[in-house]
């Protein structure tokens, strides 16, 4: 799975780069600002745009331009997440996070830009009916109904009163799972998967999103920010509940396990064309950075 993950990489780095290198912008530093934000991670979202081309018999150039928008959502999110008013890191992919190195300013509107480039990058050129449907798939993934939706319910601070480990899954789900979904499930619509397909994938990125949070939530403890290139105990040191912090890491890592079998379960009868999604399900589980 390594070696599938570089050359998949590899391959969306390339393409993104072919992209940006068309961005300018008299207004600087923005576009140095979005190049910046955008440069790093592990592209984990668009490696499900990739599978989900997989899955569909199609390939990278089918979902390209998907697998960059979501990238740039995801990187939005990162960009707005590390803001002072939200989780206020001065650390992102290994350097410092973008309101740091820009001002707080340049911080916000460089994830307010990647927000509109995910859709301008989407919505280049003509498409089908399919390929509209997964925008808009993708989009309310990515919206109040999905990913801010999710951080709403992490920002919501209450002194009195914990949040339960009911809305630690909701959240996770929302903050995390909708835009694994938006990536694996909006590529496979905008390629014709049927309902039956939509409805296995759904799931299968649901239970891969909740594991991917609960890994995050157990790093955050026992990693290295040189490992992470974020900085850790940042839960702790924002007395934040999280799934370890309710459960314990006993109970943690069981319930990973538990999750990477209904993960694999949700996709298992789809045979070969589910062959790497189940070996991203197991090196997610296991996954050290
Ligand atoms: C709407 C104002 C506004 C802000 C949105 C939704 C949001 C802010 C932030 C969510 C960001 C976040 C921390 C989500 C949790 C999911 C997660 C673990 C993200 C990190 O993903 P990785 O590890 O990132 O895939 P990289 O790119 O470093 O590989």
């Amino acid at each position: 799975m390594k070696e599938f993950l570089k050359k998949n990489k590899d391959l969306f780095e390339e393409y993104l780069k072919s992209k940006l290198d068309n961005l300018n912008c008299s207004h600087e530093p923005i576009t140095t600002a979005v190049k910046y934000a955008l440069d790093g991670g592990k592209r984990i979202r668009p490696i499900l745009c990739i599978l989900a081309a997989e899955f569909m018999g199609r390939k990278f150039s089918d979902i390209k331009d998907l697998a960059v928008g979501v990238e740039c959502i995801h990187n939005y999110s990162l960009c707005h997440d590390d803001l002072p008013c939200m989780d206020n890191d001065d650390l992102r992919h290994g350097k410092p996070s973008t309101h740091k190195q820009f001002g707080e300013g340049m911080g916000v509107l460089a994830g307010d830009a990647l927000l509109n480039l995910a859709f301008e990058f989407m919505l280049e050129g003509e498409h089908s009916l399919d390929y509209y449907k997964a925008v808009s798939y993708i989009s309310k993934m990515s919206g109040i109904l999905g990913m801010v939706g999710g951080q709403c319910i992490d920002i919501a601070s209450d002194e009195f009163r914990q949040k339960s480990l009911q809305e630690i899954v909701e959240l996770n789900m929302l903050k995390t799972a909708c835009l694994f979904k938006a990536a694996l499930v909006g590529s496979s619509i905008s390629l014709g998967a049927n309902i039956d397909e939509i409805a296995s994938l759904e799931l299968y990125a649901e239970k891969l999103g909740l594991i991917f949070q609960i890994v995050d939530d157990i790093l955050d403890v026992t990693s290295k920010a040189e490992i992470l290139g974020k900085n850790i105990n940042s839960d702790l040191n924002q007395n934040k509940t999280t799934y370890l912090s309710i459960c314990g890491m006993e109970k943690a890592k069981q319930d990973i396990l538990e999750l990477e079998i209904e993960a694999i379960a949700a996709v298992a009868k789809y045979g070969d064309r589910a062959n790497n999604l189940i070996k991203l399900a197991k090196f997610l589980t296991n996954r050290s950075n």
